[in-house]
């Protein structure tokens, strides 16, 4: 089903009209209510009245992670903090996490987007949806939530965690629809065998699953062993948070939500713009968003984009699954990390020295992160104990700055590679690209 025909089946034409207009009114709005971008516009020479075209996108300045971490928490926003009704946040690159708001609108707007997300999954009002992702500062849960809810679905506010009591509710109250990572889905697979509870007695059919890379394989085992069509979902909390992009039916690629957050693809490098067909960094334009709404913000996520008709209907640009990143952000169980953070706890603590490896495995369809460092010379012990102590300190350490559990294993002082150039300080066994 198609939850906004005129929009998501309009001609191209009217479409890039559409969103020339609302381009040139944001361009206005973002003038007079954002010093930052007053700024920027000001050393490019432009005045507001000068971008009247969706082409002009080109003429304006990118904004970057960096840009809202140099302006935490809200110096982004467009509007008087009495007009934000919600606040979300992700991990940045230090110890001070993304902070997204939402108007009222706002909120309305993440609904239409993920009502169109679910639609495009086949989701309707006898729809039983089984909210896995977690609820909280993460934009995941609640996003989904309001999406389901506007559908007419019956929502399941689970959250993340107590794999056990998923299943039996999943079971009992008849989820015909499963939101998680696709790592949580698989991990759900598992344990549904490990507990003889058989696939057959459940009444999934679909999975809406994002949040994280995923390949093909993954999307065929997910498939083969819950037995449902798992459909991809992409989006992120400056943004939006879900909603952004998403699949269809015939699962050809993600469904670009473009009358509110339109796409461009960079080469990371030169920042030049890519025509379509070719792979590149995502860049997004939020053209409707009140309370946080960015200029050509950098996704650092790397994709290749195509505008041809879907067979699904809809005309919108279809961007491919992402697999890759222009930097190096790991995704762990959901949770965004940067190697630079963890570095950031570890030189916080006198024991260690800032020499460290970061192991990223999948066992058990489950994302493990390992965390090797070494122990400075005079901390080093012969005794257990003390290094039991200093072991359990760093791993809650971790815990605390981002919200992962690690496995922390200390090694000796020079034991860990030296590198002449870039230090190699990851290695992400995970396979995904
Ligand atoms: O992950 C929003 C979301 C929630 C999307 C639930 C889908 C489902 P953030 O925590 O801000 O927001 O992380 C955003 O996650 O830049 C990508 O690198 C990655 N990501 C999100 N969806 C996908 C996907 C949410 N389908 C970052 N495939 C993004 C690959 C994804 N990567």
């Amino acid at each position: 089903m198609i939850w906004n025909e005129t929009i998501e089946c309009m001609d191209r034409e009217r479409l890039i009209r559409l969103q020339s207009e609302r381009l040139t009114a944001m361009v206005e709005r973002l003038y007079y209510n954002v010093p930052f971008y007053r700024r920027q516009f000001h050393q490019l020479g432009l005045e507001p009245g000068d971008i009247r075209h969706i082409d002009q996108l080109k003429d304006l300045p990118f904004t970057t992670k960096q840009d809202l971490r140099d302006n935490y928490p809200f110096g982004l926003f467009a509007v008087p903090a009495s007009e934000v009704v919600r606040l979300h946040a992700s991990s940045g690159t230090t110890g001070k996490p993304t902070v997204v708001g939402y108007t009222r609108k706002d909120i309305s707007l993440w609904a239409e987007v993920v009502a169109r997300t679910l639609s495009a999954a086949g989701a309707g009002r006898n729809d039983v949806l089984h909210i896995a992702y977690g609820y909280g500062l993460f934009t995941g849960g609640l996003g989904l939530h309001y999406g389901a809810e506007k559908i007419g679905a019956t929502v399941i506010p689970m959250s993340g965690g107590n794999t056990q009591r998923q299943l039996q509710l999943m079971h009992d109250f008849g989820s015909t629809i499963l939101a998680c990572t696709p790592s949580y889905a698989l991990f759900l697979a598992e344990a549904m065998a490990e507990a003889n509870m058989p696939v057959g007695s459940f009444k999934l059919k679909t999975g809406v699953l994002g949040a994280e890379p995923w390949t093909e394989e993954m999307r065929r085992e997910i498939e083969e062993k819950l037995q449902i069509k798992a459909l991809d979902i992409y989006g992120l909390s400056e943004v939006i948070g879900p909603g952004v992009s998403s699949e269809c039916l015939h699962q050809c690629g993600l469904h670009v939500f473009e009358d509110h957050f339109v796409p461009e693809i960079i080469n990371p490098e030169t920042l030049e713009v890519l025509p379509y067909g070719q792979m590149g960094e995502l860049v997004f334009t939020c053209l409707t968003k009140e309370a946080l709404p960015l200029l050509r913000y950098r996704t650092r996520d790397l994709t290749v984009l195509n505008a041809d008709t879907c067979a699904c209907g809809r005309r919108l640009v279809r961007m491919q699954k992402c697999l890759g990143r222009s930097d190096d952000m790991l995704i762990i169980r959901g949770v965004n990390v940067f190697p630079s953070q963890i570095e950031a706890v570890l030189l916080e603590m006198r024991e260690t020295r800032p020499h460290y490896l970061l192991i990223v495995d999948r066992i058990n369809n489950l994302d493990q992160l390992e965390v090797r460092v070494e122990v400075d010379g005079q901390f080093f012990s012969d005794e257990i104990k003390k290094l039991e102590d200093l072991r359990r300190k760093i791993r809650q350490n971790i815990e605390s700055a981002l919200g992962l559990t690690a496995t922390v294993k200390l090694v000796e002082p020079k034991s860990i590679e030296r590198s002449e150039g870039k230090a190699k300080r990851v290695i992400d066994k995970r396979k995904l690209s």
